[in-house]
């Protein structure tokens, strides 16, 4: 589809219905634009161009030759005081789908045009209501799956991501002042800051733009989920581990190993978080080709996964195959778990894993020691308070990752000696890298790709 913003008018006059399809006590159809009021008027009853603003009037929807389609709450919000910033008609219809539908048919047929997925929003960003960030918010606030994913919606929604970035950017332009006049006058005895000032300034942007950064770990976890992957030798119990963790006989579960050939995904809710669990194939040296591919996506899913849980077999200890995985596994989201503790087993070796538990799969046991230490592996430096800012958004996060690439290059090279006309393109790249969060320096293709992702109507 060729998204619409490339052709972007400004004040053109679209329509949507705004509430989701299926029956429901009211759908709403919005209009937004600058003959939205003239479109209303056509089809509505009453003299909408008289109505004030922020005032609801009942009334009638009529179709071209008349005829009432349904009687309707129009409500009226003038430009600017409206979410687009543009005049605004809400009509308020009965909530069956054949109803909605004909009354957005007559707001096309007298003039409107019907609105792309998120253009509504867009018209916000265009017209200065949101910048990009808090956008964005707004889609993730409607996606959002968890308190806590709500809450940190809400607060890049009010802003407070921008203002970070905002902030950045104004101390950064005023160092890139002194590097200009450093570069303009060199001859002169500028006094206002020491190369070491600016350095130690310089730093400072840049420590509190790693730490805005690594809240992207808390901010991924509540919006995205988690990936959570079993994974480890034949045999040992993963697939049972899998079904007990769902409560439900998902897996098949046999005691010939290499029974669990695919991956096999579940969704979860664990407390206020939502796991993705993934069940892999025992992973052992063979040449059996179905065996070998299971065993090639279940070392990818490692490397993809947020967490891995590590299941080993108490009664079997350390073998050859299991060894090989300890050593290889990334300790900082492995969980190293040892099952079938109901069978005789020997004192299990100590191993270097942070986060460790002992169950039984087949019995149920110590499951809820597990679910702790996942919540422990996952929140390592404490579950986020209701007031945490977090990147929630790849997009940003790469944004800031690239930003601090930049300015750690500018750093390097006043450090070094480098004449600060040398640096200013590390400047404009940290600058320009922050503007892409909230939207200034972006392309039309980001833009389409963000909007594009939105419902229609929104
Ligand atoms: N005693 C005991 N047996 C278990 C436990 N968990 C699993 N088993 C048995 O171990 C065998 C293998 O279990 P699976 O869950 O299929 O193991 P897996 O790791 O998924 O195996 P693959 O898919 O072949 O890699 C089955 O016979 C299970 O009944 C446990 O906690 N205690
Ligand atoms: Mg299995």
């Amino acid at each position: 589809m060729e998204y619409v913003h490339r052709a972007y008018l400004p004040g053109e006059t679209i329509a949507a219905i705004a509430t989701p399809p299926g029956e429901g006590g009211v759908a709403i159809i919005r209009i937004s634009g600058n003959d939205a009021l003239s479109v209303a008027e056509k089809i509505f009853s009453g003299p909408i161009r008289s109505y004030k603003t922020h005032t609801a009037h009942f009334g009638k929807i009529l179709d071209s030759q008349g005829q009432a389609i349904d009687e309707v709450l129009a409500l009226v919000m003038l430009n600017p005081r409206s979410y687009t910033g543009e005049d605004t008609v809400e009509i308020h219809c009965h909530g069956g789908s054949l109803v909605s539908k004909r009354v957005l048919d007559t707001t096309l047929q007298a003039g409107a045009r019907a609105a792309q997925p998120g253009e509504f929003t867009f018209k916000a960003f265009i017209n200065g209501k949101l910048d990009l960030a808090q956008a964005e918010a707004v889609q993730q606030l409607i996606g959002a799956k968890n308190d806590l994913a709500m809450q940190m919606a809400e607060q890049q929604l009010q802003g407070k991501i921008s203002k970070h970035i905002l902030s950045f950017q104004k101390k950064l332009v005023d160092i890139a002042a002194i590097l200009e006049a450093w570069v303009d006058f060199p001859e002169e005895d500028l006094e206002f800051a020491t190369m070491e000032e600016v350095i130690v300034a310089l730093s400072e942007i840049k420590q509190e733009m790693e730490k805005l950064s690594a809240t992207f770990h808390d901010g991924k976890i509540a919006s995205a989920g988690i990936a959570l992957c079993l994974a480890g030798p034949p045999n040992v119990g993963k697939s049972s581990l899998m079904n007990a963790l769902l409560g439900k006989e998902r897996a098949i579960v046999t005691d010939i190993p290499g029974t669990t050939r695919d991956l096999l995904e579940e969704e979860m809710k664990l407390g206020n978080l939502h796991f993705r669990l993934i069940d892999t194939a025992g992973i052992r040296d063979t040449q059996e080709v179905v065996e070998k591919e299971g065993i090639r996506r279940s070392k990818s899913a490692m490397e993809q996964a947020d967490v891995i849980l590590l299941v080993l077999d108490a009664g079997r200890g350390i073998c050859p195959e299991s060894a090989a995985l300890i050593s290889s596994a990334p300790k900082e989201k492995t969980l190293l778990v040892w099952n079938k503790i109901d069978l005789p087993h020997a004192e299990r070796p100590p191993l270097e894993f942070p986060f460790a538990a002992a169950v039984s799969a087949r019995e149920g046991s110590g499951l809820e020691e597990l679910r702790h230490q996942i919540d422990r592996l996952i929140w390592r430096n404490g579950p986020p308070s209701k007031e945490e800012i977090a990147i929630t958004s790849l997009r940003h996060h790469q944004a800031l990752t690239n930003a601090t690439l930049a300015l750690h290059t500018l750093i390097d090279g006043l450090k070094t000696g480098a004449s600060p006309e040398f640096v200013s393109s590390d400047m404009r790249k940290t600058l320009s890298e922050l503007g892409t969060i909230i939207g200034t320096n972006i392309t039309e293709d980001i833009l389409s790709a963000i909007f594009s992702k939105f419902c229609i109507g929104k």
